[in-house]
């Protein structure tokens, strides 16, 4: 077996609701209030990891946290049982509360950045847990982020798991959504690329501080002549581009990215074509794709993955794209000539993740990236990979215990509190982690 690239999917949690918490964030903010349906919502992302397995692409599961988060409310001086401390909390700050449900750790693309063994100096998986400082419900993450990765790749033999970057704010860092890795293969050296953001006084903060980033690239050994820090336009950010990954995705020796997505486009270019001689830039121009459709549909959210071989020509990719770009004509002629086109992205495989693109994430968000050659893959811990057996498992516990529907209020409700942690105890069960 080759260095296989595996995506760990965040499971949507049992408390999926639109609370508009993400400043910056268009969908979220759009849908805030609206009614949530959390277990169609796992349904379709767990349609969508099933979609991957399919095509023969190992698939792992990252399980939801913990929440209402009890322990964080009790650190704010809330106490009694967990129901008295949720209800203190409610009655005192409902925005507190909101922040404390939020099940958003099922974007795994902020859960870590992942350097794979050929691009670090002791040859193992590095992985720097992501402190998501920015946003206050997304700050609450990274400590069971790193307990489960801690679990998931504990072999100090091929893998070492940092922890989230100190600091808070002065060193945000939202993980691999503002990190990419070009390479002629996924097991040969590569490019790192770590997009950062500049606060130019705009309405939008930008997230990922380039501090972050240099310090991510120290602690994973990477060589300076092979990583790369680009700023993220600015345009891009003020037009709802909260991540990198809103606007560029690549995969091996592609980049794909909208013509506004980086500061200084040509010295990026040029920099890459330097460091990775063979690299193929798709730049999708705005006359074409504006920023706007580009952020309503998320085409550049896209997981951009190479297609095994079998009955294809060698080297074929696959934009896995949510049905929102099918539903946009500009968006989709786009697609249908870039399909035509002679480059290596041969295929579109539109998906339904339509509960979490309204909270402003895509099939991209969902998903971790980690490449690992034979030796590495055999040494993750098999709770996290997903097969046939597991995917059904998963699936009835979802529709035995997820709720329905949740509105705003409901949020409130001392039962859902119940119901909610009660459905992810069936689930932690279920993959043998509780
Ligand atoms: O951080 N949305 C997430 C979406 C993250 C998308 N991830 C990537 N682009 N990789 C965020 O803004 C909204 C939650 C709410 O409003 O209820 C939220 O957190």
């Amino acid at each position: 077996m080759t260095t296989v690239e595996i995506n760990f999917d965040g499971l949507i949690g049992p408390t999926h609701n639109y609370a508009g918490l993400s400043l910056g964030n268009v969908a979220s903010a759009a849908n805030a209030g609206e009614v949530s349906a959390p277990r169609q919502a796992a349904l379709q992302g767990l349609a969508k990891m099933k979609r991957l397995m399919d095509l023969g692409i190992p698939q792992g599961v990252l399980p939801p946290q913990e929440r209402p988060h009890v322990p964080v409310l009790r650190a704010l001086g809330f106490d009694g049982s967990d129901s008295a401390v949720c209800a203190a909390a409610w009655a005192a700050d409902p925005a507190l509360f909101r922040n404390a449900f939020a099940a958003s750790a099922m974007w795994t693309a902020n859960a870590a950045t992942v350097s794979p063994k050929p691009d670090t100096a002791d040859g193992r998986i590095h992985l720097t847990v992501a402190n998501l400082a920015s946003m206050a419900h997304r700050s609450l993450e990274a400590p069971e982020t790193e307990q489960w990765l801690r679990l998931a790749f504990s072999d100090e033999a091929h893998f070492c798991v940092h922890p989230p970057l100190r600091f808070g704010v002065h060193f945000g860092d939202e993980g691999a959504a503002n990190h990419m890795r070009l390479a002629p293969a996924h097991g040969a050296p590569g490019v790192e690329v770590f997009v950062y953001g500049e606060d130019r006084g705009g309405r939008f903060p930008a997230r990922q501080r380039r501090r972050a980033s240099e310090a991510v690239a120290r602690l994973h050994g990477l060589d300076p002549k092979r990583t790369l820090f680009v700023a993220q336009s600015d345009a891009a950010i003020q037009a709802g581009a909260f991540h990198n990954d809103v606007v560029a995705v690549a995969n091996e020796h592609v980049l794909f990215a909208h013509e506004h997505a980086f500061e200084d486009k040509g010295a990026f270019y040029a920099a890459l074509e330097e460091a990775l001689p063979g690299v193929v830039i798709i730049e999708v121009p705005a006359n074409e794709v504006g920023l706007e459709d580009a952020i309503r549909t998320y085409l550049f959210n896209s997981q951009l993955i190479s297609l095994p071989p079998e009955g294809r020509e060698p080297g074929s990719m696959a934009l896995v794209m949510p049905q929102e770009c099918r539903e946009n004509q500009r968006v989709w002629s786009y697609v249908e000539k870039l399909l035509a086109a002679d480059n290596p992205i041969r295929e579109a495989i539109v998906i339904d993740v339509r509960e979490s693109m309204r909270n402003g994430g895509g099939p991209a968000c969902l998903r971790l990236r980690v490449q690992a050659d034979a030796a590495a893959f055999a040494a993750i811990d098999r709770r996290f990979l997903l097969d046939e057996a597991l995917w059904e498992r998963l699936c009835r516990v979802v529709e035995r215990h997820w709720p329905e529907r949740i509105t705003a209020s409901d949020i409130g409700n001392p039962a859902l509190w119940d119901e909610v942690r009660a459905a992810r105890r069936a689930l932690l069960t279920e993959m043998r982690l509780a």
